[in-house]
Protein backbone atom coordinates (compact mmCIF):
# COMPACT_ATOMS: atom_id res chain seq x y z
CA UNK A 1 0.00 0.00 0.00
CA UNK A 2 1.74 3.59 -0.93
CA UNK A 3 -0.43 5.90 0.36
CA UNK A 4 0.30 9.71 -0.08
CA UNK A 5 -1.36 13.17 1.67
CA UNK A 6 -1.61 15.72 -0.56
CA UNK A 7 -0.98 19.31 2.05
CA UNK A 8 -1.65 22.88 1.65
CA UNK A 9 -3.40 25.64 1.90
CA UNK A 10 -7.23 26.28 0.13
CA UNK A 11 -6.26 27.43 -3.11
CA UNK A 12 -2.59 25.35 -3.23
CA UNK A 13 -3.60 23.34 -5.78
CA UNK A 14 -3.93 19.99 -4.49
CA UNK A 15 -7.17 18.21 -6.43
CA UNK A 16 -5.41 20.10 -9.21
CA UNK A 17 -2.57 17.70 -8.54
CA UNK A 18 -4.05 14.96 -7.32
CA UNK A 19 -5.59 14.63 -11.12
CA UNK A 20 -2.02 14.10 -12.07
CA UNK A 21 -1.25 11.87 -9.11
CA UNK A 22 -3.82 9.58 -10.18
CA UNK A 23 -2.95 9.22 -13.86
CA UNK A 24 0.74 8.11 -12.83
CA UNK A 25 0.26 5.91 -9.61
CA UNK A 26 -3.02 4.92 -10.11
CA UNK A 27 -4.06 5.29 -6.53
CA UNK A 28 -7.61 5.47 -5.36
CA UNK A 29 -8.43 9.39 -4.72
CA UNK A 30 -10.19 10.58 -1.59
CA UNK A 31 -11.19 14.48 -1.52
CA UNK A 32 -12.67 15.45 1.63
CA UNK A 33 -13.77 18.51 -0.18
CA UNK A 34 -15.48 16.74 -2.80
CA UNK A 35 -16.99 14.34 -0.16
CA UNK A 36 -18.47 17.00 1.49
CA UNK A 37 -19.78 18.48 -1.64
CA UNK A 38 -21.38 15.61 -2.80
CA UNK A 39 -23.49 15.27 0.38
CA UNK A 40 -24.45 19.17 0.28
CA UNK A 41 -25.79 18.65 -3.21
CA UNK A 42 -27.74 15.30 -2.19
CA UNK A 43 -29.26 17.14 0.83
CA UNK A 44 -28.44 14.49 3.19
CA UNK A 45 -28.21 15.12 6.88
CA UNK A 46 -24.21 15.13 6.93
CA UNK A 47 -24.83 17.80 3.61
CA UNK A 48 -27.00 19.83 5.92
CA UNK A 49 -24.16 20.08 8.67
CA UNK A 50 -21.32 20.33 6.60
CA UNK A 51 -22.85 23.17 4.49
CA UNK A 52 -22.86 25.19 7.73
CA UNK A 53 -19.15 24.70 8.03
CA UNK A 54 -18.48 25.72 4.76
CA UNK A 55 -20.42 28.59 4.02
CA UNK A 56 -18.22 29.99 7.29
CA UNK A 57 -14.73 28.61 5.95
CA UNK A 58 -14.90 26.72 9.22
CA UNK A 59 -13.62 23.07 9.15
CA UNK A 60 -15.98 19.98 9.82
CA UNK A 61 -15.47 19.15 13.44
CA UNK A 62 -12.90 16.63 13.55
CA UNK A 63 -14.91 13.18 15.11
CA UNK A 64 -17.23 13.61 12.35
CA UNK A 65 -14.66 14.27 9.37
CA UNK A 66 -12.55 11.12 10.84
CA UNK A 67 -15.86 8.90 10.47
CA UNK A 68 -16.58 9.88 7.40
CA UNK A 69 -13.32 9.31 6.22
CA UNK A 70 -13.04 5.47 7.28
CA UNK A 71 -16.45 4.91 6.47
CA UNK A 72 -14.97 5.95 2.88
CA UNK A 73 -11.89 4.04 2.88
CA UNK A 74 -13.99 0.96 4.21
CA UNK A 75 -16.56 1.00 1.14
CA UNK A 76 -14.02 1.11 -1.45
CA UNK A 77 -11.58 -1.76 -2.22
CA UNK A 78 -9.70 -0.15 -4.10
CA UNK A 79 -8.11 1.44 -1.46
CA UNK A 80 -6.55 -1.28 -0.09
CA UNK A 81 -3.72 -0.64 -2.98
CA UNK A 82 -3.55 2.76 -2.04
CA UNK A 83 -4.36 6.31 -1.28
CA UNK A 84 -4.10 9.94 -2.41
CA UNK A 85 -5.61 11.79 0.74
CA UNK A 86 -6.48 15.13 -0.40
CA UNK A 87 -7.59 17.50 2.33
CA UNK A 88 -7.47 14.92 5.04
CA UNK A 89 -5.69 15.64 6.97
CA UNK A 90 -6.51 19.19 8.46
CA UNK A 91 -6.16 19.37 11.81
CA UNK A 92 -3.33 17.09 14.08
CA UNK A 93 -6.05 15.03 16.22
CA UNK A 94 -7.03 14.35 12.19
CA UNK A 95 -3.47 13.07 11.45
CA UNK A 96 -3.12 10.91 14.30
CA UNK A 97 -6.70 9.27 13.89
CA UNK A 98 -5.26 8.39 9.84
CA UNK A 99 -2.12 7.28 11.79
CA UNK A 100 -4.54 4.99 13.66
CA UNK A 101 -6.45 3.67 10.77
CA UNK A 102 -3.42 3.08 8.72
CA UNK A 103 -1.88 1.03 11.36
CA UNK A 104 -4.81 -0.84 11.92
CA UNK A 105 -4.57 -1.96 8.17
CA UNK A 106 -0.83 -2.38 8.18
CA UNK A 107 0.12 0.78 6.43
CA UNK A 108 1.68 4.17 6.90
CA UNK A 109 1.67 7.66 5.34
CA UNK A 110 4.93 7.08 2.81
CA UNK A 111 4.96 10.64 1.90
CA UNK A 112 3.18 14.25 2.28
CA UNK A 113 3.31 16.38 -0.85
CA UNK A 114 3.39 19.70 0.70
CA UNK A 115 2.48 22.86 -1.55
CA UNK A 116 4.11 25.57 -0.69
CA UNK A 117 2.04 28.90 -1.98
CA UNK A 118 2.07 32.57 -0.39
CA UNK A 119 -1.06 34.13 0.34
CA UNK A 120 -1.29 36.57 -2.12
CA UNK A 121 -1.44 33.68 -5.14
CA UNK A 122 -3.76 31.83 -3.04
CA UNK A 123 -6.44 34.61 -2.30
CA UNK A 124 -5.92 35.44 -6.27
CA UNK A 125 -6.36 31.92 -7.60
CA UNK A 126 -9.66 31.30 -5.40
CA UNK A 127 -11.01 34.45 -6.85
CA UNK A 128 -10.66 33.28 -9.91
CA UNK A 129 -12.26 29.46 -9.70
CA UNK A 130 -14.66 31.54 -7.97
CA UNK A 131 -16.16 33.44 -10.87
CA UNK A 132 -16.62 30.27 -12.42
CA UNK A 133 -17.16 27.60 -9.40
CA UNK A 134 -20.46 29.01 -8.04
CA UNK A 135 -18.82 27.37 -5.07
CA UNK A 136 -19.66 28.81 -1.99
CA UNK A 137 -16.67 29.33 0.03
CA UNK A 138 -14.82 30.97 -3.16
CA UNK A 139 -15.49 34.55 -2.13
CA UNK A 140 -13.17 37.45 -0.54
CA UNK A 141 -14.62 36.81 3.44
CA UNK A 142 -14.86 33.37 3.08
CA UNK A 143 -11.12 32.89 1.77
CA UNK A 144 -9.96 35.12 4.42
CA UNK A 145 -11.62 32.90 6.79
CA UNK A 146 -10.05 29.86 5.55
CA UNK A 147 -6.52 31.37 5.20
CA UNK A 148 -6.97 32.13 9.22
CA UNK A 149 -7.78 28.44 9.99
CA UNK A 150 -5.49 26.99 7.82
CA UNK A 151 -2.38 29.24 9.37
CA UNK A 152 -3.74 28.44 13.31
CA UNK A 153 -5.11 24.49 12.50
CA UNK A 154 -3.69 23.34 9.54
CA UNK A 155 -0.41 24.66 8.94
CA UNK A 156 1.07 22.93 12.36
CA UNK A 157 0.71 19.35 10.59
CA UNK A 158 3.80 20.96 8.45
CA UNK A 159 6.23 19.94 11.47
CA UNK A 160 3.70 17.51 12.58
CA UNK A 161 5.16 15.55 9.52
CA UNK A 162 8.58 16.17 9.01
CA UNK A 163 8.86 14.63 12.56
CA UNK A 164 7.39 11.86 11.18
CA UNK A 165 10.03 11.94 8.46
CA UNK A 166 7.57 12.20 5.98
CA UNK A 167 7.31 15.48 4.76
CA UNK A 168 8.39 16.75 0.77
CA UNK A 169 8.21 20.49 0.50
CA UNK A 170 7.06 21.36 -2.93
CA UNK A 171 7.29 24.80 -4.60
CA UNK A 172 3.84 25.51 -5.43
CA UNK A 173 4.06 28.23 -7.55
CA UNK A 174 4.64 27.86 -11.40
CA UNK A 175 3.42 25.77 -13.78
CA UNK A 176 0.88 22.72 -13.15
CA UNK A 177 3.22 20.81 -15.33
CA UNK A 178 6.09 22.15 -13.56
CA UNK A 179 4.95 21.79 -10.14
CA UNK A 180 4.19 18.32 -11.34
CA UNK A 181 7.83 17.29 -12.03
CA UNK A 182 8.72 18.76 -9.20
CA UNK A 183 6.00 16.10 -7.01
CA UNK A 184 7.14 13.14 -9.01
CA UNK A 185 10.75 13.96 -8.76
CA UNK A 186 10.05 13.84 -4.71
CA UNK A 187 7.95 10.54 -5.01
CA UNK A 188 9.66 8.51 -7.55
CA UNK A 189 12.72 7.47 -5.22
CA UNK A 190 9.72 5.92 -2.73
CA UNK A 191 7.21 4.94 -5.01
CA UNK A 192 10.27 2.59 -6.84
CA UNK A 193 11.77 1.95 -3.57
P1 LIG B 1 -11.34 21.55 -0.28
O1 LIG B 1 -12.28 21.03 -1.28
O2 LIG B 1 -10.22 20.66 0.12
O3 LIG B 1 -10.87 22.93 -0.91
P2 LIG B 1 -9.52 23.71 -1.13
O4 LIG B 1 -8.66 23.70 0.10
O5 LIG B 1 -9.95 25.02 -1.67
O6 LIG B 1 -8.63 22.98 -2.19
P3 LIG B 1 -8.93 22.53 -3.69
O7 LIG B 1 -8.30 21.21 -3.81
O8 LIG B 1 -10.33 22.60 -4.03
O9 LIG B 1 -8.26 23.65 -4.61
P4 LIG B 1 -6.93 23.61 -5.42
O10 LIG B 1 -5.95 23.97 -4.39
O11 LIG B 1 -6.64 22.39 -6.23
O12 LIG B 1 -12.12 21.98 1.07
C1 LIG B 1 -13.26 22.81 1.08
C2 LIG B 1 -13.85 22.92 2.50
O13 LIG B 1 -14.34 21.61 2.96
C3 LIG B 1 -12.89 23.34 3.62
O14 LIG B 1 -12.73 24.76 3.69
C4 LIG B 1 -13.59 22.74 4.89
O15 LIG B 1 -14.67 23.54 5.31
C5 LIG B 1 -14.15 21.42 4.37
N1 LIG B 1 -13.21 20.30 4.61
C6 LIG B 1 -12.57 19.58 3.63
N2 LIG B 1 -11.76 18.65 4.18
C7 LIG B 1 -11.88 18.79 5.54
C8 LIG B 1 -11.27 18.14 6.66
N3 LIG B 1 -10.36 17.16 6.50
N4 LIG B 1 -11.62 18.52 7.91
C9 LIG B 1 -12.53 19.49 8.10
N5 LIG B 1 -13.14 20.17 7.10
C10 LIG B 1 -12.82 19.83 5.81
O16 LIG B 1 -7.11 24.73 -6.57
C11 LIG B 1 -7.59 26.01 -6.37
C12 LIG B 1 -7.55 26.82 -7.68
O17 LIG B 1 -6.21 27.11 -8.05
C13 LIG B 1 -8.17 26.09 -8.89
O18 LIG B 1 -9.01 26.98 -9.57
C14 LIG B 1 -6.98 25.69 -9.75
O19 LIG B 1 -7.29 25.69 -11.12
C15 LIG B 1 -5.99 26.79 -9.42
N6 LIG B 1 -4.61 26.32 -9.56
C16 LIG B 1 -4.11 25.14 -9.14
N7 LIG B 1 -2.79 25.05 -9.42
C17 LIG B 1 -2.44 26.24 -10.02
C18 LIG B 1 -1.21 26.77 -10.53
N8 LIG B 1 -0.08 26.07 -10.49
N9 LIG B 1 -1.22 28.02 -11.05
C19 LIG B 1 -2.37 28.75 -11.10
N10 LIG B 1 -3.57 28.30 -10.64
C20 LIG B 1 -3.61 27.05 -10.10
Amino acid sequence: MFNIVIFGAPGSGKGTQSENLIAKYGLFHISTGDVLRDHIKRGTELGKIADGYIKQGQLIPDELMVSILAQVLDSNAEAKKGVIFDGFPRTIPQAKALKTMLAERGAVVNAVVGLEVDDAELIDRLIKRGKESGRSDDNLETIKKRLDVYHNQTSPLRDFYIGEGCYKAIEGVGSIDEIFGRIAAALDPLYNA
